[in-house]
């Protein structure tokens, strides 16, 4: 029997309140990132129409207000009445909680944001939402206010085209912040776009006078995501791998490509959804390169009978690989629910692109002798770097001083409560020194740069004496030996000046942190300290500021006249210690920049541009970003 419209009116209100009452628990927070999740939500489902094989354009548009409108060119959401709901089915999308998972007809919703809870978490959290449905020759129009009907569905005009168009404008009574940020929403409808080949996203901002407008459409899906993550790399040969193929109703893609770094690079997505806690799809990429690699270097003579099994790790020595496979009911687990655990996927990636490898290879002999080459060249490294920390560690227990010298530690035992300070030079080594409250803060000062790791090996890396006693000083090991439990400090801190050298500095040692302790800057022990710029004094009180934006505004503040001091800081080792204290390191007053990957790929272009071999991309980065680079947010 259906249920009547009051009883179902009771239970969306009370679904709907749900939302607004504990928004955290629906879009993880009411921050900009919630802030930002509510466009992905409503993103997704015409993503899904798209991959369903029904609409092939996506616009979305931040207007001048900060409101957001989704338009799609699919079938429309369909507009008959539901029959166990007795309301139509667009309110009930946009009504009922979790409305999300298998829609009505065929095909499963196989996109979806971290949370998947679709568009009436986006309308419970909404000050009013417009929805217009392009169907049969007619415009349906409904329009909502937090989550409540305010005009019911009414057909408002005539049309000849079909699709869906949501416009809404998240509530300042839910939100602390409501400025959509272009570059965030920009990188992750690129993903979309890359993940989901043949789509046309177009991303619209009409708030400045000067309008923005950018098209993200991708033919090649992720094999040209690759040639997009490369563009500033050397590839050790031309090709991009690609494959698709479908196993048990799981959509399997891969492609993968080396270049002549030394670091493995592999993003791996379930419905579009980022995993970067891996998960079953991963290790079946990882068992079935390994396998067919080895198996085809024994067939083809590349790998003699002296030689072992080359290792995993080794064949994905300079190699940037996506996997992306599509699932009908995905199992997240792990700390940040972004690991797969369906093991029916592990078997299905295996299997797709085991097959596929293996002809890809006799095909293109080139690349797998390339590969094996550089994976034996790899195995001869890792050797030699073995043998060297093997010699490190000896020499440290021999010589009896297992920390370097040049570390001031902190006496706190609990290493939660420990940070260290990455110091740039030994005059702001000696002013941190005196600052700190060496209980639990403790000092390591460097001597001018540190090597580019991006263009050096593990054996060589650990030549260097700088980043010897960072990872002695960190204490949890680096590479085949890191184990994230030993690390003896909660936060680690970068404190670099706040110009152009120290920001250099700082990008090398982020890419340093970023190549070997990815996992560091994951669960969130990386920051970056931040050192104010001037120092403005009157009346014996003490103004400081952290830009020109903020100087300005202290002088307004204090008036122009009667200033006793000013004076701007060209390096950390101008502030006496009691200065740095104050502004900088005091737990109480300072300010720190959280360091997070939120997305990888995009920190990877970063450092690339930055730090690799072609010199072009670079200057077009530093143009793009340098205002920004002061507050570098990865
Ligand atoms: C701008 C946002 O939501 N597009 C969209 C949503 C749906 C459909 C088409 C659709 C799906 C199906 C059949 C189906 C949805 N429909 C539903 C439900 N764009 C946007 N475009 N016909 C149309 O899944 O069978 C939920 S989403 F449940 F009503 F079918």
């Amino acid at each position: 029997m259906a249920a009547t419209y009051n009883e179902n009116q009771i239970q969306i209100l009370e679904g709907l309140q749900a939302v607004r009452k504990r928004p955290g628990m629906y879009i993880g927070s009411t921050s900009s990132k919630g802030l930002h999740h509510l466009v992905y939500e409503i993103v997704d489902n015409a993503v899904d129409e798209a991959l369903a094989g029904y609409c092939d354009t996506v616009v979305v548009s931040i207007h001048e207000d900060n409101s957001i409108s989704v338009l799609d060119n699919g079938r429309g959401i369909p507009v008959g009445i539901h029959p166990q709901k007795g309301i139509s089915s667009v309110e009930v999308v946009f009504t009922i909680l979790h409305a999300g998972g298998k829609f009505g007809g065929g095909g499963y919703k196989v996109s979806g944001g971290l949370h998947g809870v679709g568009a009436s978490v986006v309308n419970a959290l909404s000050e009013w939402l417009t929805v217009e449905v392009h169907l049969e020759g007619k415009i349906h129009e409904e329009k909502f206010s937090r989550g409540d009907v305010i005009q019911p569905l009414t057909v408002v005009g005539e049309t000849d085209k079909t699709g869906t168009f949501v416009h809404f404008k998240p509530d300042a009574q839910i939100f602390e912040e409501l400025i959509y940020d272009y570059k965030i929403l920009q990188q992750r409808l690129k993903e979309t776009a890359y993940l989901t080949k043949g789509l046309k996203i177009e991303l619209i901002d009409l708030r400045e006078e000067e309008k923005k407008r950018k098209v993200f459409h991708y033919e090649g899906g992720i094999k040209e995501f690759i040639g997009h993550l490369h563009k500033h790399k050397t590839t050790i040969y031309p090709e991009v791998f690609y494959c698709e193929g479908e196993k048990d109703g799981i959509m399997v893609e891969v492609a993968f490509q080396h270049n002549d770094s030394y670091v493995e690079n592999i993003f791996s997505f379930v419905n579009n959804i980022n995993t970067t806690e891996g998960g079953t799809h991963l290790s079946g990429f990882r068992s079935a390169i390994t396998k067919t690699l080895n198996d085809y270097g024994r067939k083809m003579g590349i790998l003699k009978d002296a030689d072992k099994n080359l290792s995993g790790e080794d064949i994905r020595e300079g190699m940037t690989a996506i996997i992306s496979i599509k699932i009908g009911e995905p199992q997240f687990e792990g700390q940040t629910k972004t690991k797969l655990g369906n093991s029916e996927a592990r078997g299905a990636v295996e299997t797709v692109f085991g097959e596929q490898l293996t002809y890809f290879l006799e095909q293109n002999p080139t690349v797998g002798k390339m590969v094996i080459q550089k994976g034996l060249m790899a195995a001869r490294a890792r050797d030699a770097a073995r043998k060297a920390r093997d010699l490190t560690r000896r020499k440290s227990i021999l010589e009896g001083n297992a920390l370097p010298g040049k570390l001031a530690d902190c006496s706190e035992k609990d290493a939660s409560k420990c940070e260290i300070y990455i110091v740039e030079g030994d005059s702001a080594g000696g002013s941190a020194k005196g600052a700190r409250s060496p209980k639990t803060q403790a000092i390591l000062p460097l001597k001018g740069k540190i090597l580019n790791v991006e263009k050096a090996r593990l054996d060589k890396m650990l030549e260097n004496e700088e980043i010897r006693n960072m990872i002695t000083a960190f204490g949890a090991g680096i590479s085949d030996d890191f184990d994230i439990s030993k690390v003896r400090y909660g936060k680690i801190i970068l404190m670099t000046d706040a110009d152009v050298d120290g920001a250099h500095i700082r990008t090398l040692l982020l890419t340093f942190l970023y190549r070997y302790y990815r996992e560091l800057i994951e669960q969130d022990h990386i920051y970056i300290a931040q050192p104010p710029l001037y120092l403005v004094e009157k009346n014996k009180k003490k103004h400081y500021a952290y830009n020109d934006r903020e100087l300005e505004k202290i002088l307004e503040e204090v008036g122009r006249t009667g200033i006793s001091r000013m004076q701007r800081y060209k390096g950390l080792g101008e502030m006496n210690p009691e200065q740095l204290w104050e502004t900088t390191m005091n737990p109480e007053t300072r300010t720190l920049v959280r360091v997070n990957l939120d997305d990888a790929a995009a920190a990877d272009e970063i450092f690339t541009a930055l730090m690799g071999d072609k010199v072009e991309p670079r200057r077009e980065f530093i143009h793009e970003y340098a205002p920004k680079v002061t507050n570098l947010d990865i």
